[in-house]
């Protein structure tokens, strides 16, 4: 375990993932990096590794390094590789420490012998993110933008990678230090005015003091909201397709995935299961659910695909109810089934290649449904409206709100559970304001959100979140 501000180990670690690459980097850090790389790095230039010019790149020898090889015969062993080194001078480097990256060829092989070398000389291998950990602990992140860093390795759309960047930039932690800091200046106000109670002085300004919980509390909510789109980000909207059967969902789900995943029959009945793919749209990623069609069975295996489609369709951020434009007359009674009541959804329907362009016109007027319906024409065999109806998907799971300009959008789960905690301090902290409860009560609660909010940068924090939080990076970062 690591002592805060500097620890006396180096530590090393391939920081490219396995396999084979162009390149693979191996990273040393810590306060020995340039004695120990000076043991298997031979700078080809033929100048001393320890006197060599910081956030360069050097063209080096690496060599295997044997204990019991003496200083004349380490010169002449043959190099495991050629690489590039670069060296990054304290506090100028990722984990603030000295650190040496070795860029050599990305062979397993060569990665292997070199990591070897590193720890023959003298370097502990790295715990996963203990980099990462290092950075925090020497104060060049705050644990937010350590989080920040998590996601953004982790991102799988551009959406969820501009997100964890503006958290890598420092938004979320110069956010939260605002809200902190009037908390607790507020809180050292009401802590003086406990002092002199006896001497009968008001504590601080009951106004100037509701005003300030009352903002907090709204910026902590519009975060809160936020971390709808944030779990969207995460973990991909989900998208369920109904219906009845035979109306053509998973011809729907084939095409909007571009592949034959899901069997199509002129059979109805012929989806039994959920059916699961990821997609991408417009840089965000979601997760399509194909259904068995809905219609009274006493199959009893379709009976339980429609309860999971009932499950689904409880779990579903968008619904994607699918008619066939050609059999109208099974239309109105979809809308009337319970499940989706209160469901945001869209209507395509389906099977218009089947029609005559009048026809086609006539089929929302025929349908008079609500104004605030959005329906589709569509045809998964021509592939006509298709292009909209993915604009639409986009647009309805409230990605597209997503503009630069937007305060801070929350992704993580744990800060999301800080901000609930907050959330609920505050509540109480005016509560106990309004019913004229004592100022040292109130300081509790204050205090209570204060430190909830300094738990997100990590200004509080204990070992355990910290080993929680490091251990989800993988090693090398
Ligand atoms: N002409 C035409 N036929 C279509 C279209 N979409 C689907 N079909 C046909 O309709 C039939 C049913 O399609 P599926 O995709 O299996 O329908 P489904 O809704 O998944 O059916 P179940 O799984 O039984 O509930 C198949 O014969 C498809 O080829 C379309 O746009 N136009
Ligand atoms: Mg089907």
């Amino acid at each position: 375990m690591l002592n805060a501000g500097g620890s006396g180990d180096t530590i090393c670690a391939v920081a490219t993932p396995v396999g084979e690459g162009g390149i693979g980097i191996i990273r040393i850090s810590g306060p020995d990096t340039l004695a120990i790389a000076s043991r298997f790095i031979r700078i080809r230039s033929g100048i001393p590794l320890c006197t060599i010019e910081s956030h360069r790149l050097h063209l080096a020898d690496i060599l295997p390094v044997n204990v019991s090889v003496s200083e004349a015969s380490f010169r002449v062993l043959a190099p495991i590789d050629e690489a590039l080194v670069v060296y990054m001078k304290a506090p100028r480097s990722y984990t603030a420490e000295d650190v040496i990256e070795i860029h050599a060829h990305g062979s397993q092989a060569v990665l292997a012998m070199i990591s070897e070398s590193c720890l023959q000389a003298g370097c502990r291998l790295a715990t996963p993110g203990e980099f990462t950990k290092r950075a925090f602990l020497n104060g060049r992140l705050d644990l937010s933008q350590a989080e920040g860093v998590l996601a953004t390795i982790k991102a799988t759309s551009e959406q969820s990678l501009a997100i964890a960047q503006r958290h890598l930039r420092g938004d979320l932690k110069q956010e939260v230090d605002q809200l902190r800091s009037r908390l607790l200046a507020m809180l050292a106000q009401l802590e003086a005015g406990i002092d002199f109670v006896e001497e009968d002085i008001e504590f601080v300004g009951r106004d100037e003091l509701m005003k300030v919980l009352c903002e907090t509390a709204d910026v902590v909510g519009a975060a809160l909201n936020s971390s709808r789109t944030g779990r969207v980000l995460r973990e991909g909207a989900r998208v369920v397709i109904v219906g009845r059967p035979n109306v053509g969902k998973s011809s729907l789900l084939n095409r909007l995935l571009g592949d034959s995943r899901a069997i199509v029959t002129n059979t109805p009945g012929t989806t039994r299961d959920l059916i699961e793919e990821t997609v991408h749209f417009d840089g965000c990623t979601l997760s399509l659910v194909d259904t068995a069609g809905l219609r009274d069975t006493s199959d009893e295996i379709e009976r339980e695909g429609i309860r999971r489609t009932e499950d689904a369709v409880r779990d579903a951020d968008l619904l994607i109810i699918v008619i066939d434009a050609n059999d109208l007359a099974q239309a109105a009674p979809i809308f009337d089934i319970p499940m989706f009541d209160g469901r945001k959804f869209v209507v395509v329907l389906n099977k218009i290649d089947l029609l005559t362009s009048g026809q086609v016109e006539g089929l929302s007027a025929y349908l008079s449904l609500p104004a605030n319906v959005v329906s589709l024409p569509i045809s998964t065999v021509t592939g006509e409206g298709l292009k909209t109806l993915r604009e639409i998907i986009t647009d309805r799971v409230g990605l597209r709100i997503l503009e630069p300009a937007q305060s801070v959008t929350i992704t993580n789960i744990r800060h999301q559970e800080i901000l609930l905690r907050c959330r609920d301090y505050l509540a109480k902290a005016l509560e106990s304001i309004e019913s004229g409860t004592p100022p040292e009560c109130v300081a509790v609660d204050l205090r209570g959100a204060a430190d909830a909010l300094g738990e997100i940068t990590g200004a509080i924090t204990s070992d355990e979140v910290l080993n929680r939080i490091f251990s989800q990076f993988c090693i090398g970062k």
